[in-house]
């Protein structure tokens, strides 16, 4: 039981991302199986888009700051003119298919939907210069993800008032050893005010040798060049490896192996490589800060295989601290419906409910099935960005009733029910498609949910 009486003077706001219209499996995701076993399947754009659209929504009911990321464009003309495809647009998505469906899947790519992916962001209060910092991650590792950075710089500066409170970054430069996927390789602590942060970078690739059977895709490099860049006091700062053989289990980013909130982590026994020392200077140096012991939970790979990890997605839950109507505070473990599912992941749920040393109180399951097929779980689909109370009450998009009901007129109006790679080379179906972010946004825009 956590329920306590003084809010948190930090709290964390969501931003969600609305999947796009050409929402489809290109099976592109490097080391993530349900996305290479789903490759070429028939997706429902409309599905997937109402699936995260609801799960926000319920975060924003249970009285979190909840907002949202509007699509881009698509498909990335400028991409396949830079490829050298030519001619009538119909014309140059042909030749891309032909050349490769890769290249067809990267022009219409909606994977921007996991906002997790879309940096990583340090609150003022852990960085030198007491400002905020975002560096959008590059995403290099793959042909689809790549083109998001700029994309995604462009979202955070539609969120976020123009104020020297933020320092927006760029993207860590575009070469190998300097690939990076944002948030969903790292993991913040605090104390319970949230004024005291620990940040812990997860990589893949380091000193030692990574995983043999898909590339990592955060490099050590990356992860020390964000937290000098971001002005992180190194004594709060821990960096440990991805465990290979979780790597080739599936586990292709740390949040599908380990999660962490407030003064809670919760891992996988194989989710780190010889992490033992880093998390026990973390432990000490936790409990030394903020008078209270860390609480860690190990999860045995007796009481959850590596695969059933993959599997159920456990680690992907998002924990939520909600405010109820006695002014207390609840931890919600917000968990995909795989969960449920899953013998060993539902077993181990009801026991963390249920020990009274675990602070979360209480459990929601959700179904993101269209977005779970592609290797994308509820903490997949979020950034947090943790900020002072009230501080985000300046922001645009926030998702309350009328922004949901306004977004999900538009996703039933005009998304695709169902859609197959192939119908992306229908000139109709094209036009139809390429319309509908602009038409989102416009009204978005009408309704005064952004600045102009
Ligand atoms: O990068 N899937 C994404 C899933 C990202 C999940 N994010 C986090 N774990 N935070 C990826 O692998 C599949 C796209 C396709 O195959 O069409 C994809 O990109």
């Amino acid at each position: 039981m956590s329920t306590r009486t003084v809010p948190p003077e930090i709290v964390e706001a969501n931003v969600d991302a609305i999947v796009g219209p050409t929402h489809h499996f290109g099976g592109l995701g490097i080391g993530n199986l349900a996305s290479q076993e789903h490759r070429g399947s028939r997706s429902s754009p409309k599905r997937a888009a109402l699936e995260g659209l609801r799960k926000a929504a319920w975060v924003a009911s249970c009285g979190v700051p909840q907002f949202v990321f509007l699509p881009p464009h698509r498909p990335r003309w400028q991409f396949l003119a830079r490829l050298g495809f030519q001619g009538k647009p119909a014309e140059q998505l042909a030749a891309a298919l032909e050349n490769s469906p890769e290249i067809l899947s990267t022009v219409f790519s909606s994977s921007f939907m996991w906002a997790a992916n879309c940096g990583t962001f340090s609150p003022a209060t852990d960085c030198s210069d007491g400002k905020h910092h975002f560096t959008p991650a590059n995403l290099i590792s793959s042909w689809h993800r790549a083109c998001e950075a700029e994309e995604r710089s462009h979202s955070m500066r539609q969120l976020l008032p123009a104020d020297s409170r933020f320092t927006i970054h760029d993207p860590l430069p575009a070469i190998m050893p300097l690939r990076d996927e944002g948030a969903a390789n790292h993991m913040r602590l605090s104390d319970c005010s949230g004024r005291i942060g620990f940040n812990i970078f997860v990589f893949g690739v380091g000193a030692t040798t990574g995983s043999t059977r898909f590339m990592p895709r955060q490099t050590h490099d990356a992860s020390t060049a964000i937290s000098r860049l971001h002005g992180l006091d190194p004594g709060n700062t821990f960096f440990l490896q991805q465990h290979p053989q979780a790597i080739d289990a599936g586990v292709f980013h740390n949040d599908v192996i380990a999660t962490s909130h407030e003064g809670l982590l919760i891992h996988h026994e194989t989710a780190f490589l010889e992490g033992e020392a880093e998390l026990v200077r973390l432990e000490r140096r936790f409990e030394e800060l903020t008078g209270v012991p860390l609480r860690r939970v190990v999860v045995s790979g007796e009481a959850l295989s590596l695969a059933d990890a993959v599997d159920s997605y456990f680690f992907n839950s998002q924990i939520l601290t909600v405010p109820s109507a006695d002014g207390h505070q609840r931890l919600v473990l917000l968990c995909p419906q795989q969960c449920a599912d899953n013998q060993s992941a539902s077993k181990l749920v009801s026991q963390l409910i249920a020990d009274p040393t675990c602070p979360i109180d209480d459990v929601k399951f959700i179904s993101l099935q269209q977005s779970m097929a592609n290797g994308g779980g509820p903490a997949c689909l979020r950034i947090r960005l943790p900020v002072e109370r009230g501080e985000c009450d300046r922001w645009a998009l926030r998702l309350d009733a009328a922004l949901e009901e306004l977004l999900a007129g538009v996703i039933e109006r005009l998304y695709p029910d169902s859609l197959e790679m192939r119908d992306l080379l229908d000139i109709d179906c094209l036009q139809h498609l390429e319309r509908i972010p602009g038409e989102m946004a416009a009204a978005a825009l009408r309704a005064n949910f952004v600045r102009p």
